[in-house]
């Protein structure tokens, strides 16, 4: 990776990636879009572009102009948005995936977009979910997420794109908090935590979903990214994960730090039927096998990480 593209960039992911890739490949050459503008280093801190990933000419303009060889493709509406708007989820979530495919293919880029334990569904194994298993997810997320994977590979396999991936598990960060995810309790916990001491916790007790701390995510998709090609067999859809926990084990890991916070539930039925059709934990055996992958941080560690942060950010 010499010269990256970033959509989505100011999104969760996009907000710390850009940071870490201008800290490691330079300022200049790490090339932030995004549809909107805000008040954030990304759009200050380096080459910043006004982009709809729905826009394919935009996107291949901008790629050009640049020249970049490197495509990271964030742009998308989380699981519980997409349930809400199906069309616009389709639209978004595939048409974009769609132009920055083909981007990467005109111009022989590397190229990498995230899925998500979103892909797996009802009828998946629950506990140690494997790499390769059944997947018939219910949500339009899912959908997309699978069918994402599947188009990767076609790039790959027959255009020869440098495709890569992995599937999230709920993402947990200090910096940008996360919009429309069913994994989102997850963030909020800590800033209800700090700010009223409890939490309403819209799923519900005893869910288990995969859960991992942003910089682990972070040094993953570069890793994945510097990992050499030759030992990839499954490319585009790694599982990862670091923490497998519900509701009630973010309460356990607050309390060792706020002894005085309590929480209780309001149970959300989309979020929690779509957290319910979702594994308890995910096996990542070929993500360390294949490229070396490790997560740094349990509940614990994070949690301390996260309280720490938030209290600095909300002073
Ligand atoms: C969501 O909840 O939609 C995301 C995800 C797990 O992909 N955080």
């Amino acid at each position: 990776m010499k010269k990256i593209l970033i959509t989505g960039a100011l999104g969760q992911i996009g907000s710390e990636l850009t940071t870490k890739l201008r800290e490691i490949y330079g300022t200049d050459n790490v090339v932030a879009t995004d549809i909107r503008e805000a008040d954030s280093p990304v759009v200050t801190g380096g080459p910043f572009e006004i982009l709809d990933v729905t826009d394919y000419e935009k996107m291949l303009m901008i790629a050009k102009k640049y020249q970049v060889d490197t495509v990271i493709h964030l742009a998308a509406l989380l699981s519980a948005k997409a349930e809400n708007n199906p069309q616009l989820a389709w639209n978004l979530n595939m048409n974009g995936l769609m132009n920055a495919l083909e981007v990467a293919r005109e111009l022989d880029t590397k190229f990498f977009t995230p899925s998500s334990i979103g892909a797996f569904g009802p009828n998946t194994p629950k506990d140690l979910t494997p790499q390769d298993t059944i997947q018939r997810p219910t949500t339009m997320y899912g959908v997309n997420k699978v069918a994402g994977e599947l188009l990767c590979d076609y790039y790959y396999n027959r255009f020869g794109v440098d495709t890569r991936g992995v599937r999230f598990p709920g993402l947990i960060s200090y910096v940008t908090e996360p919009g429309g995810g069913t994994t989102d309790y997850a963030v909020e916990i800590y800033y209800e935590a700090l700010k009223k001491g409890s939490y309403t916790s819209y799923i519900a007790e005893g869910t288990q979903m995969d859960m991992m701390y942003m910089p682990d995510a972070v040094n993953a998709i570069i890793q994945l990214m510097e990992a050499d090609s030759e030992k990839l067999v499954h490319r585009n859809a790694f599982n990862i994960t670091a923490v497998s926990a519900s509701p009630e084990d973010f309460e356990a890991a607050i309390k060792k730090q706020l002894p005085e916070f309590t929480m209780d539930y309001k149970v959300d039925p989309v979020r929690q039927k779509i957290a319910e059709s979702w594994p308890n934990s995910i096996d990542c055996a070929a993500a360390k096998d294949e490229w070396g992958f490790e997560a740094k941080y349990d509940i614990d560690k994070m949690t301390t990480d996260m309280l720490e942060k938030l209290r600095e950010k909300l002073g």
